[in-house]
């Protein structure tokens, strides 16, 4: 479950000097953490501080698996430790977010499966030790998935949208999904409704922010 390694996905790391920052964006360092990571189509990365030490880890994921990489400063070794949140079939992984979904102190994943037209909470044991359970919400499938607590209830929205023309249309619409009952983690518990009423377009993936300066989230397409 634990295992070290000596490298994998890219990792860019961003450093200028204040001199030249207003002619040039900076320089980048690429630094390898897996030179051998075990899915062959990465398609969704993320990132956040999953075992709570207070420094950024980095997670990928594809085919059937999601895995997380310890950020290794805190021990002051440079290998970054490989962590399998989760394996099984290969649904296609695919669009995440990171976000504590139940509230309890501990980063959840919430991400779509491709091939299953699904999208899935996977859950943090804590600090990220151990196996994560995986929980399906419904459909239909994602593969832009972001999270923000849009009407200030101190509860995360899930923001999704399958942008593929080719996936049935179903990339014309963007759904948010609301938490109304008590358990993130069961399907009922979730309202979904369409963002949009009209149609915005086919375009790949969207994002989000606060165009207007308005203190409200928007939703960016084409
Ligand atoms: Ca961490
Ligand atoms: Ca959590
Ligand atoms: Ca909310
Ligand atoms: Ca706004």
């Amino acid at each position: 479950m634990k295992q070290l390694k000596q490298l994998i996905t890219t990792i860019i790391l961003f450093g200028f000097t204040l001199s030249t920052a207003a002619q040039n964006p900076g320089t980048f360092k690429r630094l390898i953490i897996d030179d051998d990571p075990p899915i062959s189509r990465i398609w969704a990365k993320g990132k956040g501080d999953f075992n709570g030490n207070g420094f950024t880890d980095f997670m990928i994921a594809g085919e059937g698996s999601v895995i997380w990489y310890e950020n290794p400063a805190q021990s002051g070794r440079t290998e970054w430790i490989r962590h399998i949140a989760y394996s099984g079939p290969n649904i296609g992984f695919e669009g995440c977010a990171v976000g504590d979904i139940n509230n309890n102190g501990h980063l959840d994943i919430v991400i779509g499966g491709y091939h299953t037209s699904m999208v899935y909470i996977l859950e943090n044991p804590g600090y990220g030790a151990g196996p994560w359970k995986i929980h399906p919400i419904g459909g239909p499938k994602t593969d832009a998935t972001y999270l923000y607590d849009l009407d200030g209830d101190g509860k995360l929205e899930i923001i999704t949208r399958a942008s593929e023309l080719w996936s049935g249309g179903v990339g014309r619409d963007i759904q948010i999904w609301k938490l109304t009952g008590k358990d993130p983690f069961n399907a009922t518990s979730w309202n979904r409704v369409r963002a949009n009423r009209r149609d915005v377009g086919t375009g790949e993936h969207f994002n989000i922010g606060d165009v207007n300066s308005n203190g409200k989230m928007d939703i960016i397409n084409v």
